[in-house]
């Protein structure tokens, strides 16, 4: 089984965290840029996208609510996703909660790569203010999210990870001290620790 990922990526990381915390510290990893549309990642998911899941038998899968979802139900260790009740759903919209910030973060992070002239500045501001607003949510939504650590606690550490690494001018940690300091024990974690999100070639 073989992982697909990039060095950077949020939605692969909530993957690899997820792999770790379980026990499986070792699988295959195959870091690639998926938005170089690289023939290897192209050949098992026509969308260039990262995360992709490869089993031994050839059979692809994504996207990572997929993946978290083909780990959790055949993969032994713990379980990150209650089974039924109430906590379940909980743990279910932190994902989302999670996912849906780092899809409003890629928007402006992709708008601010065209070039200088071309940007519409209007639309990176209202995406950096729903971003804003998403973090405010999350900061309500971890005082409801008990333990044990799950799927949505993991999914909203990768998307405070992200923020941090591509959006530090947002200053979140002022607006929200408790969120931060959730973040920081989520932060210290070893699946955590293993998974920051770097630059392929500015790695200390
Ligand atoms: N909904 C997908 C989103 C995956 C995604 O957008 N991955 C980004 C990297 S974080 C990517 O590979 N982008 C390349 C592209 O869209 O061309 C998931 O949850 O896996």
């Amino acid at each position: 089984m073989k992982l697909i990922s990039s060095t950077t990526s949020p939605f692969s990381r909530k993957v690899r965290v997820l792999l770790i915390e379980k026990g499986f510290p070792d699988i295959e990893i195959e870091m690639l840029n998926p938005w170089e549309d690289p023939e290897e990642l192209v050949a098992v998911n026509p969308f260039s996208r990262v995360p992709a899941l490869v089993l031994n038998n050839g059979v692809v899968f994504y996207d990572s609510q997929l993946i978290v979802e083909y780990i959790e139900n055949t993969m032994q260790g713990p379980k990150f996703i209650p089974s039924s009740g109430a906590a379940r759903w909980l743990v279910l919209q932190g994902q989302a909660l999670g996912d849906n910030l780092i899809e409003v973060g890629i928007r402006p992070l992709l708008e601010r790569r065209r070039p200088e002239g071309k940007q519409i500045k209007e639309k990176i501001i209202r995406d950096e203010i729903v971003l804003a607003r998403g973090i405010g949510a999350a900061a309500k939504l971890v005082r409801v999210m008990e333990p044990p650590l799950s799927i949505g606690h993991i999914a909203i550490a990768c998307a405070l990870g992200f923020i941090d690494f591509r959006f530090p001018h947002l200053k979140w940690r002022d607006h929200h001290p408790r969120l931060s300091a959730w973040y920081q024990d989520m932060r210290l974690r070893p699946s955590m620790q293993a998974t920051v999100p770097f630059e392929p070639d500015k790695k200390a």
